[in-house]
């Protein structure tokens, strides 16, 4: 079961649900935000902080923020906002249907909804975005870019999925051993020796040919298992502290509550689409005890 909340929360309008075996979910309609995904018997799964800001054109802290066209600043580092527009967009809810305990909702973003912004171009390409969010015993995402013009298109993309944790001190990720890592932070490559581990700030993005990642969280005692198709990138990031500090839309204590773990395609990575081109981006996500 769901409903459509035209302004339903702070002004903004939201679709949420329910389904059969007493799952809960709330998307925010401002760029197709999932801001609560709690699977039956679950804690919540998604990080949503209670000092988010929900006004228009403003980015929500927590849940799964869609990056698009580029990621943080982008490949030069000379764009904003940060992260692109389409978590700022208005998006249209094309479809939402119930089968066999399962709610599925079709989302849309075209030019022409882009909100008008310091920065950002609206003279662009068009092209479709589409995004699909299955609500059941797993979460599951699909975001699909459709090059409808007539010349190239090259964009970055990000499910930038905040995952809810008892502590991030106790929290490890798996799955990103071997991987080539760039640190947002100091600008330098490592390779990742074992899983990452959360003792100071940690933005860093990875280069993957596998696309499972699990989360464990010793203080819930359950991992959060994260299967991406088509792509090349995951991003963990968790600010500890000091920077927490900083962002007024986190709680002083908020940092030690999730680990970003993103699916993306950024940097040397960007999707290239000729004409007519399109891809599409796959992530499920799945919640099993430790
Ligand atoms: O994905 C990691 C990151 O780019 C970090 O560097 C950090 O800034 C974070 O995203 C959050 O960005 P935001 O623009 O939502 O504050």
């Amino acid at each position: 079961m769901f409903e459509r909340l035209e302004d339903g929360h702070h002004g903004l309008s939201i679709v949420r649900g329910t389904t059969p075996d007493g799952g809960r979910f709330t998307v925010h309609e401002q760029g197709a935000h999932i801001t609560e995904w709690t699977p039956a018997g679950e804690e919540p799964v998604l990080f949503t902080s209670a000092y988010a800001r929900y006004e228009p054109r403003v980015a929500i802290r927590g849940g799964i923020p869609i990056c698009f066209p580029w990621f943080a600043n982008g490949r030069k580092d000379n764009k904003s906002p940060a992260h692109g527009f389409a978590r700022l967009a208005t998006w249209q809810l094309l479809e939402g249907r119930e089968n066999n305990g399962v709610t599925t909702l079709q989302w849309r973003l075209d030019p022409t909804m882009i909100p008008r912004l310091d920065g950002i171009d609206p003279d662009r390409n068009r092209f479709v975005l589409t995004c699909t969010q299955t609500f059941g015993t797993d979460l599951q995402v699909s975001l699909r870019i459709h090059n409808t013009d007539e010349v190239p298109l090259v964009v970055e993309e990000a499910l930038h999925t905040y995952l809810r944790v008892g502590d991030v001190r106790q929290a490890t990720v798996l799955g990103l051993a071997g991987t080539e890592i760039l640190s947002r932070r100091t600008g330098t490559w490592d390779t990742q020796i074992g899983p990452v581990t959360f003792a100071e700030e940690v933005d860093q993005i990875h280069w993957v040919s596998s696309g499972v990642t699990e989360l464990h969280d010793p203080a819930l005692g359950r991992r959060i298992i994260q299967t991406a198709t088509n792509s090349s990138n995951t991003v963990v990031w968790n600010p500890w502290a000091e920077n927490a500090a900083e962002l007024g839309d986190l709680g002083d204590d908020e940092w030690t509550e999730f680990v970003c773990v993103e699916t993306a395609n950024v940097r040397n990575k960007a999707i290239h689409l000729n004409p007519g081109q399109a891809h599409e981006l796959d992530l499920t996500i799945a919640v099993a005890p430790l």
